[in-house]
């Protein structure tokens, strides 16, 4: 089909070691201020570095040793929103959501296990939508949560809005993760221009897309489950796309007021 990437079980299970990569190439990055040195390349793809101090809600989802393969969201104190597809294959033995740790390599923040996971009912792969999951923690998060959009909300995607994009992914399709949480802004690309990017795998109801025209600044592998904020709000769910960062094709979010109320039902339950 298109050659999709998305946050497989492959991508998970290498997510050990990019972590250790990661640490690995700060250290070397701080290295590069000799003269004649090449910037280093800005992850998420062409984003800046942030804090979870800063955006206190995003939470890295993590293997049993604490080893990062997805992104997620805090939306109340023991409630996590996440994609499905970084839920395939695991269980509530399988994974702990950290909050406040900005870094890979660090150690602090809370850990949490979790108590329950649910998947859409509907989820078969990222590209056919229903890419929306929410984990409960069994330790509640002691971080600010993000508010969600509601089903009514739906203007928030209307094509150009700035939207926010964060997480610990590669640098660039393949590369390595980034050690400190990266944030980067976007712009919602219209649902017409995103089925001419994609095809039938776009499915307008289930999903948006975000980016710009010229690529150069995109979620990659590791960001997937992690929020893209429109006004402040969490308006979707980092899903799939054809690489990262090329130009005419977009990354592809998880379109949360179709599932709102879903995720309301699982919030509030
Ligand atoms: C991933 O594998 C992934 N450029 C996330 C986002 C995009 C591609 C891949 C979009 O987690």
């Amino acid at each position: 089909m298109f050659g999709l990437d998305r946050a497989s079980r492959t991508v998970r299970r290498r997510a050990a070691a990019l972590a250790v990569t990661a640490a690995a190439t700060a250290a070397a990055t701080a290295l590069t201020g000799a003269p004649g040195a090449v910037a280093a390349p800005q992850p998420i793809v062409g984003g800046t570095t942030t804090t979870t101090t800063a955006y206190p809600f995003v939470m890295q989802i993590t293997d049993a040793s604490q080893n990062q393969f997805c992104g997620g969201t805090l939306v109340a104190p023991t409630k996590v929103v996440t994609a499905a597809h970084c839920m395939v294959g695991e269980t509530t033995s399988s994974v702990r959501v950290v909050g406040g740790r900005t870094y890979l390599n660090g150690t602090n923040g809370t850990v949490s296990r979790v108590s329950r996971i649910w998947i859409h009912p509907n989820y078969t792969t990222a590209t056919r939508g229903e890419d929306v999951a929410v984990l409960t923690l069994s330790t509640a998060m002691p971080y600010t949560t993000a508010p969600y959009v509601s089903a009514s909300d739906t203007a928030v995607y209307a094509a150009g809005t700035t939207a926010r994009i964060l997480g610990w992914g590669t640098t660039r399709s393949g590369g390595s993760s980034s050690n400190q949480l990266r944030t980067a802004t976007v712009p919602t690309v219209s649902d017409s221009s995103c089925a001419g990017s994609y095809g039938s795998s776009f499915v307008a109801a289930e999903m948006v897309c975000a980016g710009y025209s010229s690529g150069g600044v995109d979620t990659c592998q590791g960001d997937s489950g992690g929020p893209l904020l429109i006004g402040g709000r969490l308006a979707g769910i980092t899903s799939w796309g054809q690489g990262c960062a090329q130009a005419g094709y977009p990354g592809v979010y998880t379109r949360l007021t179709t599932f709102s109320s879903l995720v309301t039902a699982q919030v509030t339950s």
